[in-house]
């Protein structure tokens, strides 16, 4: 169950990522050549749903790039679902208060952190992975360790309690939206205001002082380059769909004009 996010985080590197919107496996075979980290399968903002999720996660871990899944609720069913099926990590849109992250730690983390129901399943070699060397007690250890439960701040409340959401034991880090986090402080999409300047500042060194993951998303290389200076742990870019059309789009302008 190695989790190369996490590894390159304790070892102090930085961790690249995507989402991935195409609900096509080569193209996420494809993502693992790229250099990237890990692939964001996107439950959310995709029509990508539960079996389709675990499949491209299955691809994702064959080809050697670790798949994250944004779940589409703060409920038990796609936490337990997503983790089953073989998630590295689990992203957590619209976290709005401490109690809701509470309830993703019960979730999605086994006893004596959480209470995560049990069934051997893909994440542990449905019971013939090594974790199980010493009986069911090590996969439980090692799933609450190497798989990362990653609330994402981008609501009010999110940000209000964002230091008492960062100190939850079984929370592993924390992902900011920076579009949905704008338009909580009212500022749509202007990301050069002063105040998501400081929201974001904020949340990196809540981050920071309690040891926790801290993840950025924005659209552009140049950008990422930015918040890695700045002091992120991992950057996800873009999303595989706006990469394509980006890219064709030059192709186009480039052999039409
Ligand atoms: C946001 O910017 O709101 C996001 O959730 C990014 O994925
Ligand atoms: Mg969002």
């Amino acid at each position: 169950m190695k989790n190369r996010v996490l590894e390159k985080f304790r070892a102090g590197e930085k961790s690249l990522g995507t989402f991935t919107h195409l609900l096509s496996a080569p193209a996420i075979e494809a993502l693992a050549y790229t250099g990237l980290d890990y692939v964001i399968i996107d439950m959310e903002h995709s029509p990508i749903a539960a079996e389709h999720a675990a499949e491209l996660a299955g691809v994702a871990s064959g080809a050697g790039i670790a798949p994250f899944v944004r779940v589409d609720a703060i409920a038990r069913s796609p936490v337990l679902k997503m983790l089953d099926a073989g998630a590295a990590g689990l992203i957590v849109p619209g976290v709005e208060t401490v109690a809701e992250a509470k309830k993703l730690v019960e979730f999605a983390k086994f006893a004596p952190l959480g209470n995560r129901g049990y069934c051997p399943s893909r994440d542990g070699g449905w019971g013939m992975a090594e974790c199980y060397a010493g009986g069911m007690g090590g996969y439980m250890a090692e799933a609450n360790r190497d798989t990362l439960l990653v609330p994402q701040c981008e609501t009010a409340g999110c940000l209000e309690h964002i230091d008492e959401i960062c100190a939850l034991d079984g929370v592993d880090g924390v992902f900011i939206g920076p579009f949905d986090l704008s338009i909580a402080l009212g500022i749509p999409g202007d990301f050069a205001n002063e105040r998501h300047i400081n929201a974001v500042a904020h949340v990196l060194d809540v981050c920071r002082r309690h040891g926790k993951l801290a993840i950025m998303f924005c659209g552009t290389a140049e950008a990422a380059k930015g918040y890695f200076a700045q002091g992120f742990d991992s950057v996800a870019v873009s999303l595989d769909v706006s990469v394509l059309a980006d890219a064709f789009r030059g192709v186009a302008a480039a052999a039409l004009n």
